[in-house]
């Protein structure tokens, strides 16, 4: 089975991803993951860590020549910021003396997981939480969701995102394709393929920047040209819905997730949002798709926890980050005095951001489910195993 595991801390040394179930050949080049790292890095409304870092991975294992071996693959992201906190940081007993300029961490920041982090895994300094349960994480994801692409693109399939929503400021987007729309938010600084959303989001950034609050939205992420049937209806852990509902709540900050449609469909009638099914004979000049197809796509490409073969749609909604730099109410964790809550560096918004981790992590479950179909030891098993699957789709 594909599966991952990351470790480290925001300002530790390094963040260390591990990978394994890839299969054996597959090309995959620093450059593929450093791309996606890059985008990761952008958006407007971030703070002054993105300044300092410059992520760029390193292969330690699992990759010889630019294709996959099979073996478990080995990512390392070096923090830059290590430099100027390996005192505090320092995995050595003698540092606990700590710096008298970064005292322990106190006050829990609303929303956060330091208090209930603290609570649990019985810690008086918040660092020891808050180091790990930032979204720094999120670049060791991005890491691996970008070795998923590789993998996704030699069976044809892409995923894409771009945000909707930001600040209650809507993106007008219909009529355009996965294309356009790509290649719209690419360009813009909030990644919004609406122009002039974009203007008003810039704006509302600012905002929030100088009201010391933050900025929470939606970002959509789209796979486009899956297989028909992967994930399964048997098992409540098989539905493919439900796993890419997972992975999308898994990353930080994310409060809601939608598949097509979503909770519009609950305010609607039966027979206006299920995706009534066609018919034309393979090899006719088709009009408008070949053998079994849809006009319309409420289900965001996905029935019965299985891919229908059209695009997956699905929107995560990001609250506004929990650091405030005009601070919250909070109480004095040694103390137990009313106090404002810490002030950590953060992002004003980071939903730009969130949209290409929300790639990752939806690309890491597509390659997984595309594993468990086609089989994983290499990639020309899979490519055989898909090719006859194609071709017994087309006698259906
Ligand atoms: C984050 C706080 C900020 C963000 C960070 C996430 O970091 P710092 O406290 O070092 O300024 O920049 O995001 C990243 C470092 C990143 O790579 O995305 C937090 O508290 O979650």
């Amino acid at each position: 089975m594909l599966r991952y595991m990351t470790a480290g801390e925001s300002h530790g040394p390094a963040l260390v991803a591990i990978l394994e179930g890839m299969p054996s050949n597959l090309p995959v080049t620093a450059a593929d993951i450093n791309t996606e790292l890059r985008r990761r890095m952008g958006g407007y409304g971030r703070g002054g860590r993105m300044k300092i870092e410059q992520d760029e991975v390193q292969i330690l294992g699992g990759i010889r020549h630019g294709k996959t071996l099979g073996s478990p693959i080995a990512l390392v992201i070096q923090n830059r910021d290590w430099e100027n906190w390996k005192t505090v940081m320092a995995p050595e007993a003698e540092a606990a003396q700590g710096e008298p300029d970064r005292p322990p961490m106190t006050r829990p920041r609303p929303g956060h997981a330091d208090l209930i982090g603290g609570l649990k895994y019985d810690h008086l300094d918040l660092r020891n939480v808050l180091e790990r349960a930032s979204a720094r994480e999120t670049a060791a994801r991005v890491a691996v969701g970008a070795v998923g692409k590789c993998l996704l693109r030699q069976f044809g399939i892409q995923v894409v995102s771009h945000v909707v929503e930001m600040g209650g400021i809507r993106a007008k987007t219909e009529g355009l394709s996965a294309a356009e729309i790509v290649s719209l938010a690419e360009t813009s600084p909030v990644r919004c393929a609406d122009p002039d959303a974009t203007q008003a989001i810039l704006a509302k950034v600012d905002e929030a920047r100088s009201r010391g609050t933050s900025l929470g939205g939606v970002f959509e992420v789209l796979v486009v040209d899956p297989p028909v049937g992967l994930g399964s209806y048997v098992h409540w852990d098989h539905r493919l819905d439900g796993r890419l509902a997972q992975a999308l709540m898994s990353i930080q900050a994310i409060k809601g997730v939608e598949i097509g449609l979503g909770f519009e469909t609950a305010r609607r009638f039966g027979f206006e949002v299920q995706d009534e099914i066609f018919y034309q004979p393979p090899g006719q000049e088709a009009t408008e798709g070949e053998g079994f197809h849809r006009r319309t796509n409420f289900g965001g490409g996905l029935e019965g926890g299985m891919t229908t073969g059209q695009p997956i749609v699905l929107r995560a909604a990001m609250k506004p980050l929990s650091t405030q730099y005009k601070p919250l109410a909070s109480v004095d964790i040694l103390t137990k005095e009313a106090s404002k809550a810490g002030v950590e560096r953060s992002d004003i918004t980071a939903v730009p951001a969130a949209g290409v981790v929300g790639e990752a992590v939806v690309a890491f479950v597509i390659a997984q489910a595309l594993c468990e179909k086609f089989g994983a030891d290499s990639l020309a098993e899979m490519q055989r195993n898909h090719a006859g699957y194609v071709a017994y789709l087309k006698t259906r």
